[in-house]
């Protein structure tokens, strides 16, 4: 079976300090949790980045200092830049990463309602549009779909030729408006792709370690990180994201999976 690559979500957009005070929001910050994440076996780091006061932010240059300060500490790990963002940013305030060439970025494959009261929008012609920009720029796109009808979104913009081949998917699995987080679920998804596809599955909250496992049985990819689950278990939270992929790495090898370095992960995503 192909290793397992393991992506790290260090901050997100929605987590704070008031949810758990390891969550990074400065350079320093988002370095120490990239660095824990990679030291415990991540090979690939999901980077959403924060004014110093936690405010999420898509400011290029942030992106460059953070994406900079990650690689003097990491140098061989992939940096993927969020397109993504926050629900209540603009398509052009999202895509600024894409400027920077990164190996990597996430293109979101539809729209959903986003917690309570919030619309995260991505229409077809958004997703076109970001993919694109990511043709243009040799990014390969990881698809994230939060629910069955963005993977055939993906498909068939990859069809039309939006979206490079072979393609790369991220499940995104129990956020409150997309697919839940259930074995089914899973498998509906895992099911829906095309044959020559590759996926990674990130499991929210309780949903992410139980989803890991079964990635991993299934010859998948894994992500974990504070922006999908900040508890290491039932109401322990997790020290730093490090601990959470060390967790993941424990599961992988009690069922005999070996771990992606960075350099496998590019020859495995053809990066
Ligand atoms: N923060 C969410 C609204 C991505 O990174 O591409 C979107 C998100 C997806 O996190
Ligand atoms: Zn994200």
């Amino acid at each position: 079976m192909e290793k397992l690559i393991i992506t790290a979500a260090i901050c997100g957009a929605e987590v704070t300090k008031e949810h758990n005070p390891a969550i990074p929001y400065t350079v320093e910050e988002i370095v120490r949790e990239a660095k824990s994440a990679y030291e415990a076996g991540a090979s690939i780091i999901h980077l959403h980045v924060r004014e110093d006061d936690g405010t999420p932010t898509q400011c290029k240059d942030r992106f460059k200092v953070c994406i900079d300060a990650i690689k003097a500490e990491c140098p061989d790990v992939i940096v993927q830049p969020s397109t993504g963002g926050a629900a209540w940013m603009t398509a052009e305030e999202r895509a600024q990463p894409v400027e920077l060439a990164p190996e990597m970025a996430t293109l979101d494959c539809g729209t959903l309602n986003f917690g309570g009261s919030e619309i995260f929008v991505n229409t077809e012609d958004m997703i076109k549009q970001f993919g694109s920009m990511m043709m243009e720029k040799n990014v390969k796109p990881e698809l994230e779909c939060f629910d069955k009808s963005m993977i055939d979104m993906a498909v068939r913009l990859k069809k039309k030729g939006f979206i490079k081949k072979p393609a790369h998917f991220s499940f995104v699995m129990g956020v409150n408006g997309g697919i839940g987080g259930s074995l089914r679920d899973f498998l509906f998804m895992r099911n829906s792709l095309p044959s020559d596809a590759t996926y990674s599955v990130a499991g929210i909250g309780r949903h992410e370690f139980p989803l890991a496992t079964a990635a991993i049985i299934d010859g998948g990819h894994v992500r974990v990180g504070f922006e999908d689950n900040i508890y290491l278990e039932r109401g322990v939270l997790a020290k730093s994201n490090g601990e959470l992929v060390e967790k993941v790495v424990r599961i992988a090898k009690e069922l005999g999976r070996e771990v992606a370095t960075p350099a496998e992960a590019r020859e495995i995503l053809g990066l």
